[in-house]
């Protein structure tokens, strides 16, 4: 059995992408964010947000090692380069380097952080930005001629960023990787089933009777 915890329109919906990505069966369990997390969830993922995962008892919390462990998991979907696969290491990289720098510079350009790349381990904002093109011109996805997983957690990544946040620059590059990757069933039906799931959120059922949706 595998529970997955989530919350609508957040950053566990590359999760719902990726789960839906290899057609397993899976239980959700909602976890309120907007509201706060039950201080009990803290024994499922410990800063109490979201995703997380419980395969048969195994508890996996952070998007990239989700992703690894799924995809590792569950090889016959054929998202995950194997270990022994000239793909594998560029592929663990991004998933990685998704988490770790893509995403974290980008809250700090957003939230004007100002630093030097030594002080923080994530790097510089413009330096990301250069990777990520250079990567993406030279390939069709992030870890090679495949699609991966990587691309369901970049996608998702690069579409708040760019579409929602307002955060990564319009760059010609990451919108046609964004269309290439987004032209998905398995793309749509998560975000049509996230686009349910938040109507039934008291904070966004909120934020659209405000704006009178
Ligand atoms: N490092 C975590 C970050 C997850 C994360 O930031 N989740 C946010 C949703 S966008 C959250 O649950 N926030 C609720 C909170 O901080 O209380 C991951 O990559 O899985």
């Amino acid at each position: 059995m595998l529970t997955f915890y989530h919350a609508p329109w957040s950053r566990s919906s590359a999760i719902l992408w990726l789960l839906e990505e290899l057609g397993i069966d899976y239980r959700m369990e909602l976890v309120d964010i907007r509201a706060g997390a039950p201080e009990e969830y803290r024994l499922i993922q410990p800063s109490k947000k979201v995703p997380a995962i419980d395969h048969d008892g195994t508890i996996v919390t952070e998007r990239a090692a989700i992703a690894i462990y799924l995809g590792d998991a569950f090889p016959e979907a054929g998202l995950a380069p194997a270990i022994g696969d000239a793909d594998r290491a560029e592929y663990l990289t991004m998933l990685v380097y998704h988490d770790a720098v893509f995403d974290p510079v980008i809250s700090a350009k957003v939230k004007g952080l100002s630093y030097i790349s030594n002080d923080y381990s994530f790097g510089l904002f413009d330096d990301m930005v250069a990777n990520m093109e250079r990567k993406l011109s030279q390939r069709p996805f992030v870890a090679g001629d495949r699609f991966t997983l990587a691309d369901v957690i970049f996608g998702a990544g690069i579409n708040f960023t760019m579409n929602i946040l307002k955060g990564l620059p319009e760059r010609p590059v990451f919108k046609d990787y964004l269309a290439r990757v987004t032209d998905r069933p398995s793309y749509k039906r998560s975000q049509d089933q996230d686009a349910a799931l938040a109507a039934q959120v008291p904070a966004f059922q909120a934020m659209f009777a405000q704006k009178g949706m």
